[in-house]
């Protein structure tokens, strides 16, 4: 049930919108709207892609978050979201990622998954998502949660888009009858150190499981997603701060490797 107005949904779509746009903090919504419910927060992250949908820009993927036991436990926040990948958020492999546009940045290693056949939940289960996976290929997240020291509640970080801001993905794909996506491994490293390791299973139990849920949660406003899509799982690992220099490479089992620079 919705509890806030569409014109309080308009306004909180803006301000967090510009927020992101900005680069700037502002406090939980949740603070001010405590009746806020989980179908506003979902009514307002739409309000925000409908925005950017309008000003020409496109929707180029999905993310899902909080999926492994290792983030839900570094945000405190003990059930997955999802959001959307704008055109703007893609970062070619190897690129440089502008820290002045963003506020406290993070990278996540994940794995992304692009149909071949459309998944529309309710119902959807990790045996539908396998066959109607095209290839499974590596993705990077950025991610840049606009809430002040990236502390949230799970309506807030629904609102705010998840904390989506940029990905990379790249390396090698691979149809998922050729992985075995439970134990492929990560490899996290940050100015050649290693930082972060994980295998495919911390995410739900199984890769396909966070697109299953992704595919049953949007079911349930009447959307599904379409073949072609590119989805990306959620973090394997927890999150880890990168500051202006660093640079990143994450490696995955049979599929090749991901790195990028923040200037
Ligand atoms: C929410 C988004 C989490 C992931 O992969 O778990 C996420 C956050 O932690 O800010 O993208
Ligand atoms: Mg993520």
């Amino acid at each position: 049930m919705g509890n806030l107005s569409k014109q309080q949904i308009e306004e909180l779509a803006i301000h967090l919108e510009n927020a992101e746009l900005d680069a700037y903090e502002v406090t939980k919504i949740t603070d001010d709207f405590p009746q806020m419910s989980y179908e506003d927060a979902f009514d307002i992250q739409w309000e925000i892609r409908r925005r950017k949908e309008a000003r020409g820009h496109k929707i180029v993927g999905m993310k899902m978050g909080l999926t492994s036991w290792a983030k839900m436990a570094q945000m405190g926040v003990e059930h997955p979201c999802y959001g959307f990948l704008a055109d703007y958020f893609s970062v070619p492999d190897g690129g440089d990622i502008k820290h002045a546009e963003l506020i406290h940045p993070k990278i996540e290693a994940e794995l992304a998954f692009v149909l071949k056949e459309e998944l529309k939940g309710p119902g959807v289960h990790i045996g539908d998502v396998l066959r109607a996976t095209d290839f499974v290929v590596p993705a990077v997240e950025v991610i840049d949660s606009r809430y002040k020291d990236f502390k949230f509640d799970l309506k807030s970080v629904i609102a705010d888009n998840s904390s989506s801001t940029r990905f990379i993905t790249g390396g090698r794909m691979a149809p998922p009858s050729e992985l075995d996506l439970k134990t492929l491994g990560v490899v996290m490293e940050i100015n050649g150190e290693v930082v972060q390791t994980g295998a495919g299973a911390a995410v739900l139990g199984h890769p396909a499981a966070s697109v299953a849920m992704l595919a049953n949660m949007l079911g349930e406003r009447g959307e599904s997603l379409a073949a072609g899509s590119f989805i990306m799982i959620g973090a394997i690992t927890a999150a880890m701060p990168v500051n202006p220099g660093d640079n990143f490479t994450v490696h995955y089992q049979d599929l090749g490797s991901i790195s990028g620079r923040f200037v």
